[in-house]
């Protein structure tokens, strides 16, 4: 007898979709992140943000939800493109939910998609959905031990945006502290402070976005 291991089975049936995911994304020739953070650091806010900053670039959004749309109707007065998923009970997006929205993509050329996963640091880590990079988002408001408490995302994540530093002086949080830790988890990860409230250290994300689409050609 063989005894399957439910997880190891999901997860494998989850990246082969995920693959599909990768070459329908190629060919509309994409640049795909994979924002993922707590409920409230700023994911929804750094995707208006984005928008506005680069609204010479095609942006397709897709959200990630439980259940309702408010984030999705945040973002209607800036982009047409907004593709809405409800996970239901789920509290992350899989490459499957993913696969059922790329049906609506508008056609042609897209050069960014932008999916705001579940809030969550969790689950979200786990699944491949077929993006180019996952990027970890924390805010000030939170707390500076999450890479050590939440070690899955930092190790995958390509940058960890740091959000609300507007709010560092009315918190304990550290920044050096949270390099230091997302560094000992991911010598690799990029660190960038913002604040999506004033602004702050934005033009170095549009810059990240923009060096990425670059190596994309
Ligand atoms: N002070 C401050 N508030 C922010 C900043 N970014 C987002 N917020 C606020 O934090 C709350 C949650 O933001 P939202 O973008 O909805 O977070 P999400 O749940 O991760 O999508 C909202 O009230 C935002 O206005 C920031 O940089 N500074
Ligand atoms: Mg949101």
């Amino acid at each position: 007898m063989k005894r399957i291991k439910i997880d190891e089975a999901i997860l494998s049936a989850n990246d082969l979709i995920a693959r599909e995911n990768r070459a329908i994304f190629d060919r509309h020739r994409a640049l795909v992140l994979n924002i993922i953070s707590a409920p409230g650091a700023g994911k929804t806010s750094l995707i208006r943000s984005t928008i506005e900053k680069l609204s010479d670039l095609r942006i397709v959004v897709i959200e990630g939800d439980i259940t309702g749309s408010l984030d999705a109707q945040r973002l209607e007065d800036i982009t047409p493109h907004i593709l809405q998923i409800n996970t239901g009970s789920a509290c992350h997006l899989d490459a499957r939910m993913i696969r059922s929205a790329l049906d609506y993509l508008p056609p042609g050329p897209i050069d960014l998609i932008l999916i705001e996963n579940v809030g969550n640091l969790v689950c979200p880590a786990e699944f491949r959905v077929g993006e180019d990079h996952k990027i970890a988002l924390i805010s000030t408001a939170e707390g500076d031990d999450k890479p050590l408490k939440y070690p899955l995302l930092f190790q995958l994540a390509s940058l960890l945006l740091i959000n609300k530093i507007d709010l560092l002086p009315h918190t304990d949080f550290s920044i050096d502290r949270a390099i230091r830790w997302a560094g000992q988890i991911n010598p690799k990860i990029e660190t960038i402070t913002l604040s999506c409230k004033t602004g702050e250290g934005l033009e170095r994300w549009i810059e990240w976005i923009s060096r990425h689409l670059n190596a994309k050609g």
